[in-house]
């Protein structure tokens, strides 16, 4: 079977993929050396993605209110009631909430359904939960949403700036790239600005751990600092934006955002001092009620120090998804138009010209929190919702459910059969999933690759861009929508992007609306804008001068303001959220991954020790995280990494995969004023710790109805299901009861809190339960293995009783390395064995050697057994005993 060179379906960083079927079926995934993102690496969620193929767990055909229905029937239902409500209640009273996860071509066709023919432009994305801020901040800056950096800037700067981003885990190729060109170049600087220290602390040479949402006040100040080296008048708004900073010397800065004077001062002379800077900067700043200005505070010193458009310089905002750069592109954003245009009157009537229509959406459509808003208000009153799962990632989604249920029509369009948003939906459509569908994304750096297709399409599923098409036919706009390949729609919109352009928008791929079918399936990744002036693409968008629309860059005047959500008597904590290295957002793909579940398998609140001593939580407890919009369960994890007051919980959970685990329905519906975008990184909580008698692992072929009172997790796992569970009625009746019901043999053992049990048919296991005061410490791998080889003689049944292999092989303790597996208890054995850098690390047990996205977590192993081995030999105690030279405790290789 031939490999597909395509792209990675996560992140923003865009990788090149090559993907092969095998005879078998199996996929098997391998980076793309030639592409311009990679350069062949890929992090373990891309190394993953041949786990995340396959039918299991897919909508696999269209549905009406939970009925399996034909194409024909599911298209004809959702039109006919979509018209009915456009008829009564006009086209207002209709939206669409779409995705970055969406091909550029799907986007561009729902874009132009709804804004272009239904006349409303009431389509959002979840981009709106994750860039609006950052495009708020380049249109103010740049005239354009125009992302002006290369990667290859990266390799070239000087000093290199993650403000609000933890791109070791969300980023990971890219921070691969970064860390790769610091140890070629040490004297390059690398500075963190994040409350708490994160992975990409590895490799930094000064982490800011500022107060919760005080970022503006570091670069307002740095605006300041650098006012004298600013001729007057170069840049719109100058005079005001340094008026704004006047008051910011860096004593105020410090006090401000918590920091040591020391640590702000030798920040900004690194920044005053260095010939090239860029920042990089994502959730941290975006996810604001004030995102956009500290977008802007951050552009501002840029241009006052001449830091842009230059190798090596410029701000640099990441995108989150693997096409929200595309979203932008087409207009997906419910306050533009298609291909960077917006509601100026000329546009809308360019826009009419273009697509035949004289129903051009004539004003801005509601944003993503409004949206939701107006359809539990019963305004919006039927939504069509395509690649995003609004009932867990958006704010105070215990209200987004509400609306949810209240709403008389909600269509989605999924590639998983069940997920918390479709559990709402009166019609289901099926699409195409990664590997099977065809177009284009955009990354962060501009740069347009292909995803193309090496699997055939399970069951009934569709490409999106035919859902939308086949709808806007049943609407009555067919003609519009009569394209029969997605290389139709890219060239209408490469075409669209160009026409009566003239150099005024700065998204203008013209010079590849004439791509036939062959030359638009071999098309090489590409950074726009691609013209014929510019026919193979552009590095760097922005020169140090100009702007769009005749050199007109601007400063933004920022007044630092603090987040709307603040700690009181009642929350007395922050709460930060975001992501985890090897979960992907609901978890609809990632969560079905044994291997990407072992690394944090269950929803954690992080919180500092000194904090955890004062609520009197110890590691392993369980507490429900409350603030004044709702409530979550926990698992307590102690961390140095978070500074006092302030915790940290995963966006990923929902409850698909555990019993309260959405941290969303803690967090307020609070909004930047200019991008609409919700304020996800700040909460005021307080914690409760919940009272539970047992803690348990369960695994069974099948769940069994489980009683109500029942905390669970849902863990991926080989061969067998896999619930983490706590309760406070003893588990023993009910497992006892089931086993009995079902007719199999039970073995159990109890003693000292604990209770283990395991079920038996015709020798093979049936179920397997272990339970203590605390979670057991078991092998789950070595439990999982035993549903499909039993365990042969009574020695290996009575070490399954106790949750183990039998012999003497180790427990692996918490996974680290994903890609091969390596657990902590290995690791730590190899440090006490003599192990002391991570490249030995990786020569003794491979871990780190594949992705490196666990190289922070072995550096952190390694430094904390120094340090201890350290503390041990100063008070005398636990003397380490010199090794002479050539003596060996570990094989050979591993040390040097
Ligand atoms: N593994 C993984 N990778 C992903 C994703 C995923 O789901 N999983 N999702 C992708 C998407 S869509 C996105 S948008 C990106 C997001 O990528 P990132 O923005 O890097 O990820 P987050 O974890 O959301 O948040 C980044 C950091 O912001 C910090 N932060 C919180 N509050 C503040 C503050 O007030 N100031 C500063 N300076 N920092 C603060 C948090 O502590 C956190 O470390 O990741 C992409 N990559
Ligand atoms: N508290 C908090 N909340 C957050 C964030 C945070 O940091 N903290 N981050 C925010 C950010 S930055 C983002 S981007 C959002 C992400 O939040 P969501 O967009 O809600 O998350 P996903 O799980 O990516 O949802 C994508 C859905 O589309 C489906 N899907 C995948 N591929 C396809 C396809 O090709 N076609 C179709 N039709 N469906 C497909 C998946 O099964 C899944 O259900 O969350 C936001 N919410
Ligand atoms: S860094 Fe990882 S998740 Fe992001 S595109 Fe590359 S392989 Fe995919
Ligand atoms: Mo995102």
């Amino acid at each position: 079977m031939n490999s597909v060179h395509t792209t990675c379906p996560y992140c923003g960083v865009g990788c090149g993929v090559v993907a092969q079927r095998e005879a078998n079926g199996a996929v098997s995934v391998h980076g793309d050396t030639q592409h311009p993102a990679n350069f062949g690496r890929l992090c373990v969620k891309g190394a993953a993605l041949g786990e995340t193929t396959g039918r299991q767990g897919r909508l696999l055909y269209p549905e009406i209110n939970g009925e399996r229905a034909s194409w024909e029937a599911a298209l004809d239902e959702a039109a006919t009631r979509l018209r009915a409500i456009i008829d009564t209640h006009g086209p207002q009273a209709v939206a669409f909430y779409a995705s970055g996860q969406l091909l550029t071509e799907d986007y561009y066709a729902a874009n132009k359904l709804m804004k272009g023919f239904i006349g409303a432009a009431n389509i959002d994305t979840n981009s709106r939960l994750c860039m609006s801020s950052a495009v708020v901040g380049y249109k103010r800056a740049f005239g354009a949403d125009a992302v002006p950096c290369s990667y290859e800037d990266l390799e070239q700067t000087d000093l290199l700036i993650f403000v609000g981003s933890n791109a070791a885990w969300a980023h990971p190729v890219l921070y691969q790239r970064i860390a790769a060109a610091k140890q070629a170049r040490p004297e390059m600087k690398i500075v963190v600005i994040d409350p708490r220290r994160t992975a990409t602390c590895d490799i930094a040479d000064l982490h800011l751990a500022l107060a919760p949402g005080s970022d503006a006040g570091l670069f307002v100040g740095l605006l300041n600092a650098l006012a004298g080296e600013l001729l007057p008048g170069r840049f719109d708004g100058q005079d005001a934006a340094l008026a704004a900073a006047r008051e910011w010397d860096v004593a105020r800065v410090a006090a401000f955002c918590g920091l040591a004077h020391s640590d702000v001062a030798r920040f900004y002379d690194w920044f005053l001092s260095m010939p090239t800077a860029m920042t990089l900067y994502t959730m941290g700043i975006n996810q604001s009620s004030s995102g956009s200005d500290k977008c802007n505070a951050i552009i501002n010193v840029h241009l006052a120090s001449g830091k842009l458009g230059r190798p090596g310089c410029g701000p640099f905002s990441l995108t989150g998804q693997p096409n929200a750069m595309g979203g932008r592109e087409v207009g997906g954003l419910a306050n533009q138009l298609a291909c960077h245009m917006g509601f100026e009157p000329a546009d809308i009537a360019r826009l009419g010209r273009f697509w035949g229509s004289e129903r051009i959406a004539q004003t801005p459509g509601l944003m993503a929190v409004e949206l939701f808003e107006a359809i539990g208000r019963g305004e919006v009153k039927a939504v069509w919702i395509m690649g995003t799962n609004p009932a867990v990632s958006l704010p105070d989604s215990d209200a987004v459910r509400q609306s949810l249920s209240r709403c008389e029509l909600v269509m989605i369009s999924e590639v998983a059969a069940k997920t918390d948003t479709s559990h709402f939906a009166h019609v289901r459509f099926p699409a195409q999933g990664w590997g099977e569908k065809n177009g284009t994304v955009t990354n962060s750096e501009r740069r347009i690759s292909r995803q193309r297709p090496f699997l055939p399409a399970p069951g009934e599923t569709r490409p999106d861009w035919w859902i939308v098409a086949q709808m806007a036919r049943r609407l009555g706009a067919g003609e519009a929508f009569g394209w029969q390949h997605p290389q139709e729609i890219f060239c209408e919109h490469a075409a669209l992007s160009g026409f009566e352009n003239d150099g005024t928008r700065a998204f203008d791929i013209s010079g590849l609306a004439g791509l036939t079918r062959e030359a638009y399936d071999a098309l090489s990744p590409v950074q726009w804008p691609v013209t014929a002036t510019m026919p193979a693409g552009t590095a760097r968008l922005l020169t140090e001068k100009t702007g769009w629309r005749g050199g007109r860059l601007a400063m933004v005047a920022v007044v630092p303001a603090l987040p709307q959500a603040r700690p009181d008597a009642r929350y007395p904590f922050w709460l930060n959220t975001g992501r985890i290295r090897d979960q992907w957002h609901t978890m609809t793909r990632t969560g079905t991954v044994a291997r990407l579940m072992q690394h944090q398998p269950l929803p954690r609140v992080s919180i500092h020790p000194d904090d955890a001593v004062r609520e009197g939580v110890r590691e392993g407890d369980l507490v429900d995280v409350v603030s004044a919009q709702g409530f979550m369960v926990a698992w307590v994890a102690l961390s140095e990494a978070q500074q006092p007051g302030a915790l940290f919980v995963p966006m990923h959970w929902n409850a698909h995969f555990a019993t309260r685990g959405r941290v969303n329905a803690l967090v307020a519906p609070v909004c930047c004023a200019h991008s609409g975008q919700p304020e996800s990184k700040q909460t005021a909580v307080r914690l409760q710790r919940r009272h539970t008698h047992w803690q348990g692992e369960l695994f069974c072929r099948a769940l069994p109805a489980l009683p109500s009172e029942l905390l669970w997790w849902r863990q991926a796992q080989h061969g067998c299901e896999h619930y983490t569970l706590a309760g406070v009625t003893s588990p023993q009746g009910w497992l006892c009861d089931l086993a009995t019901h079902a007719g199999w043999q039970i073995q159990y053992a109890e003693g000292a809190g604990a209770f283990h049990l395991l079920a038996w048919r015709d020798g093979e296991l049936m179920l397997a339960f272990y339970s203590g005061a605390r979670r057991p410490e078991i092998q789950p791998e070595a439990v999982a293995t035993a549903f499909s080889e039993p365990p042969a003689c009574a020695l290996a049944r009575h070490a399954l009783l106790a949750g183990k292999r039998a012999g003497n092989a180790p427990a692996k303790g918490r996974i680290i390395c994903s890609c091969f597996g390596v657990g902590e208890n290995a690791i730590r054995a190899a440090i006490t064995a003599g192990c002391v850098s991570t490249e030995q690390l990786g020569e003794s047990l491979r871990c780190g050697t594949n992705c490196g996205s666990c190289v922070p977590e072995l550096k952190a192993l390694l430094a904390q057994a120094a340090s201890l081995s350290e503390a041990a030999n100063q008070t005398g105690r636990g003397e380490r005993v010199a090794l002479e030279p050539g003596e060996e405790i570990l094989p050979r290789q591993a040390r040097r």
